[in-house]
């Protein structure tokens, strides 16, 4: 079929969204924030040369949107070993919440040899897009804080969540959940690490609410899909509802982020689907990116299981 310009005019002046969302960079574990009517996007920054041996991550980005079509890069806002207590290379999945006008980045790493295995740093800046700098100078979760399993990366992949009256939580783990209660100063654990208890979890939990009910949703078995419970209490108990998200494309992990936007709800999520670009190394397991779908509720606020497109979300 032949068009006329005009129309091909018309038509190449659209900006279609389309997954995965940026392909200059392999992007991974990402986690959406909300505030002032713009979404901040942090990810996590796959820089392994092939997909054959490990991770490599140094660094998290950020990037913002406005109506989640368009997107604007802002680059790096922390290094991994910004931390000084940790390892080069392991900058892995992380949380962004804001309160009083400071931005909380509560972040994985790996520890340095004093205090072995995964830990959870905690970040501050004025601003959502940075630099972020150690709050603490030292770690917030450390590997010999959590005995429930003998894997030493089990304190990894937080997720903030703040109830209505500023009762903070940090949800974590790997093999076996666990929530703390943090103090007022964002800054310390209130508290007992303690477990809960969901099916088949493996790793990257993410809190939302809606409505009265809170979900807690979370990458199940391996290969990963996300499955997800539903609670009327940020303490449980937690009722298993399912598989939210299957196995993604050419990725092993999975790792999701659920927000509310103008109305709207986003399943954030990465797959492996970069193709090789100038005879480069394609996507693949330690070569993510991030793509984004519409997340839908039922009547009795259960989720629709999400439908991954390559088309993305559309203007
Ligand atoms: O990106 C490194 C790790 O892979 C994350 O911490 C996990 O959630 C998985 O996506």
């Amino acid at each position: 079929m032949k068009y006329s310009i005009p129309f091909m005019l018309l038509f190449s002046s659209i900006t279609m969204a389309k997954n995965p969302l940026f392909t200059d960079v392999f992007t991974a574990d990402p986690a959406a924030l909300v505030h002032d009517d713009v979404v901040y996007l942090y990810t996590g920054h796959d820089e392994a040369p092939n997909n054959n041996v490990f991770f490599e991550m140094h660094d998290w980005l950020a990037f913002s949107s406005t109506d989640m079509v368009n997107w604007q890069s802002h680059g790096p806002i922390m290094r991994g070993t910004d931390f000084k207590w940790a390892k080069e290379g392991f900058a892995w999945a992380s949380h962004m919440v804001e309160k009083d006008g400071t931005f909380y980045f509560y972040t994985t790493v790996r520890h340095k040899d004093d205090k072995p295995g995964f830990a959870i740093g905690v970040a501050t800046s004025k601003s959502p897009t940075g630099p972020f700098k150690d709050a603490i100078g030292k770690a917030l979760i450390t590997d010999d804080m959590t005995t429930h399993s003998p894997n030493d990366w089990d304190d990894i992949d937080p997720a903030i969540f703040i109830e209505e009256n500023g009762d903070t939580y940090m949800f974590f783990g790997n093999l076996v959940p666990k929530y703390v209660k943090l103090k007022d100063n964002m800054l310390e654990l209130d508290g007992e690490i303690k477990v809960i208890d969901v099916p088949n979890y493996t790793e990257a939990s993410w809190v939302h609410k809606k409505g009265d009910n809170y979900y807690l949703s979370y990458a199940c078995e391996f290969p990963e899909k996300i499955c997800y419970a539903m609670s009327k209490s940020i303490h449980g108990p937690w009722t298993y509802k399912g598989i939210l998200n299957e196995i993604a494309g050419n990725s092993e992990t999975n790792h999701q982020s659920i927000i509310e936007f103008k109305g709207e709800d986003y399943f954030i999520y990465h797959t492996g689907a970069i193709p090789p670009i100038d005879g480069k190394q394609s996507g693949g397991r330690f070569r993510r990116s991030v793509a984004i779908d519409p997340l839908f509720y039922n009547q009795d606020g259960s989720l629709k299981r999400v439908i991954m497109t390559t088309e993305g979300i559309q203007p």
